[in-house]
C-alpha cells in the first residue's frame, strides 16, 4: 500500500550537527565553494531571483562580497537585460563597451549622457578614431551652445590595447588622470581603463569576478523562454537559472535540452526535491541543481498542493545523485539562521539560496515601511497574487482566468546592509565548521553527522527562560 515504504523527511529544526573533535579554528576555515560546474565563489551564498530580493544593487553587493546574485525575471525582458548589463559594467578592468561622443555633439547632450549613465568621462571619436576626451571638469566651464570639440582635451594620453594592469596603473598615476583610453595601431578606441575601477577592485579582493575582472551575475528565465536566455547571455550574464516551481516536468526537461544547445554559459535548473528529478535534470546536461519544493518562508505550495519534501532530506537525496556527476547543488528556501546554512551544507549542498534573509536589506528592491515603530521591507512570493498579477512570471500556475497562488505577500524586518548580514552568516558558517573540524566546505559535507532532536530539543536550542531585551545581530525573533 501507499504507506508501506513511507520514509521520514527531515528539515532544519529536526536535527543538529554533532560536535566533533577538531583542530580547526573558525578564522582559518575556507568557505569557498562551487556554485555551478564552472563558477566558483568565495562565499557560498546566492540571492534568490525574486522581485523583492535581487535587482542590480543586490547582485552587485553579493558579487563584491564574494557571493552571487540572480536577477529576477518578473519584469519585461529588456529590463532584465539592462540590469545584467549594469552589473557587468559596474566594475571592470577594461571597459569594452565604451560610451563615446563626437566632436560635434552639443555639450548638453554630453552632460545628459554623463548624468544618466553615471560616468565622469567620455572619449571623443571622429570617424571611429580617438581625437579627444571629455571629462566632467571640462563641462563645468563650458559656455552654453558650445560643442564637445570646444572644450575637450585634445592631447589624450592613451595606452596600447594589450597594456598590462601594472603599466596602466602607473600611467594613470604618473599623469594624474582618471581615464586611460586603449587604442589599436590605427588609433581606434578598443577599451577604457579608469582609476575608479582600479581602486574599487582593490577594495573588494574576494569579489566574484569573471576573467575580464567584471562582477559575475546570474539571471533567471522561464523554462520556455529561450529568447530571453539568449539575450541575457549576450548581455553578459554568467549563469542562466531556469526558474520553475517543478523542473521535473517533461515539457520543461525538453525545453532545457534545447536551451543547453544554444547557451554556452552555465545553466542551473530547478526546483527539484528528489533523486529521480536530479537524474532527469543532469541528463539534460545542466551545470547545477536548485533544490527546494515548498520550504520558502513565503511559500504555500505544500499547503495548497499538499506536495513537497522537508528541505534537509531533499538536499541530501539530490546531493547523493549530484555527487556522482560532479554537479553542484544549491539549497534553496527555508533558511532563517546561519545554523541552517551549516546544516544545508552538511546535508550535501554546495551553496545556499536566500530570499527572506536578504529581502530586509538596504540593497533589496522591496518597499520600506514602518510597522509599530519598527522598519520593515516588503517581501513576497513569486507565486503570490501580487507577483502573479504582473502577468510576467509563469513560475506558478494560472488555471483559466484565475490564479492559484502558491505564495504570500508580507514584510520582513529591516536588516541593514547586505555586507553586514553576510558577515554574520559567514561568521556562523565558520563557527559551525570549527565545531565539526572541517577546514573547508568539502570536509563539512563529508564529516558532518546529524542527531535527531525532539520539540523539547528544539525549545532547548533557542534562548529560553529569559526575557530578551535586546537582539544580537545574528538572532532575530522576526
Ligand atoms: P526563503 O529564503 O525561505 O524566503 O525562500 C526563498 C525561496 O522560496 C525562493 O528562492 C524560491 O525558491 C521560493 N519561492 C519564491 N516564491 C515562492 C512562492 O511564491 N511560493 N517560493
Amino acid at each position: 500500500d501507499k504507506f508501506s515504504n513511507i520514509t521520514e523527511g527531515y528539515t532544519f529544526d529536526d536535527v543538529l550537527i554533532l560536535p566533533m573533535k577538531t583542530g580547526v579554528e573558525p578564522k582559518n576555515v575556507d568557505v569557498s565553494s562551487r556554485l555551478s560546474r564552472r563558477i566558483n565563489v568565495k562565499v557560498p551564498i546566492v540571492s534568490s531571483p525574486m522581485d523583492t530580493v535581487t535587482e542590480e544593487a543586490m547582485a552587485i553587493a553579493m558579487a563584491r562580497y564574494g557571493a552571487f546574485g540572480i536577477i529576477h525575471r518578473n519584469q519585461p525582458r529588456e529590463k532584465e537585460v539592462e540590469m545584467v548589463r549594469r552589473v557587468k559594467r559596474e566594475e571592470t578592468i577594461i571597459i569594452r563597451d565604451v560610451y563615446t561622443v563626437s566632436p560635434e555633439t552639443p555639450i548638453e547632450v554630453a552632460r545628459t549622457i554623463m548624468k544618466t549613465k553615471n560616468i565622469a568621462g567620455l572619449p571623443v571619436l571622429k570617424e571611429e578614431k580617438l581625437v579627444g576626451i571629455l571629462t566632467k571638469r571640462d563641462l563645468e566651464f563650458a559656455k552654453q551652445g558650445s560643442t564637445v570639440s570646444d572644450v575637450m582635451v585634445k592631447n589624450v594620453i592613451t595606452a596600447p590595447e594589450n597594456v598590462d594592469l601594472e603599466d596602466a596603473i602607473n600611467i594613470l598615476h604618473k599623469n594624474r588622470i582618471e581615464k586611460l583610453p586603449l587604442v589599436d595601431k590605427d588609433n581606434h578606441l578598443v577599451g577604457l581603463i579608469t582609476a575608479k575601477d582600479i581602486i574599487t577592485r582593490q577594495r573588494f579582493p574576494d569579489a566574484t569576478r569573471d576573467d575580464e575582472g567584471q562582477l559575475m551575475v546570474g539571471a533567471a528565465v522561464g523554462p520556455f523562454d529561450l529568447d530571453r536566455a539568449i539575450e541575457l547571455e549576450r548581455a553578459g550574464a554568467d549563469l542562466i537559472v531556469v526558474d520553475t516551481a517543478h523542473a521535473d516536468n517533461e515539457n520543461v526537461l525538453s525545453s532545457i535540452k534545447r536551451m543547453r544547445k544554444e547557451i554556452s554559459v552555465d545553466i542551473v535548473a530547478g526546483n527539484i526535491a528528489t533523486a529521480g528529478a536530479a537524474e532527469d535534470l543532469i541528463s539534460c546536461e545542466v551545470d547545477g541543481l536548485r533544490v527546494g519544493i515548498g520550504p520558502g518562508s513565503i511559500c504555500t505550495t505544500r499547503i495548497v498542493a499538499g506536495v513537497g519534501v522537508p528541505q534537509l532530506t531533499a538536499i541530501s537525496e539530490v546531493a547523493e545523485v549530484a555527487k556522482e556527476y560532479g554537479i553542484p547543488v544549491i539549497a534553496d528556501g527555508g533558511i532563517r539562521y546561519s545554523g541552517d546554512i551549516v546544516k544545508a551544507i552538511a546535508a550535501g549542498a554546495d551553496s545556499v539560496m536566500l530570499g527572506s534573509m536578504l529581502a530586509g536589506t538596504e540593497e533589496s528592491p522591496g518597499q520600506e515601511m514602518i510597522i509599530n515603530g519598527r522598519k520593515y521591507k516588503a517581501y513576497r512570493g513569486m507565486g503570490s497574487i501580487g507577483a502573479l498579477s504582473t502577468g510576467i512570471s509563469d513560475r506558478y500556475s494560472k488555471l483559466g482566468n484565475g490564479f492559484i497562488a502558491e505564495g504570500v505577500e508580507g514584510a520582513v524586518p529591516y536588516r541593514g546592509r547586505v555586507d553586514e548580514v553576510l558577515f554574520q552568516l559567514v561568521g556562523g558558517l565558520r563557527t559551525g565548521m570549527g565545531y565539526v573540524g572541517a577546514e573547508n566546505i568539502g570536509k563539512l559535507k563529508e564529516r558532518a553527522r546529524f542527531v535527531r532532536i525532539s520539540s523539547n530539543g528544539l525549545r532547548e536550542s533557542h534562548p529560553h527562560d529569559i526575557r530578551l531585551i535586546s537582539e544580537p545581530p545574528n538572532y532575530q525573533i522576526s
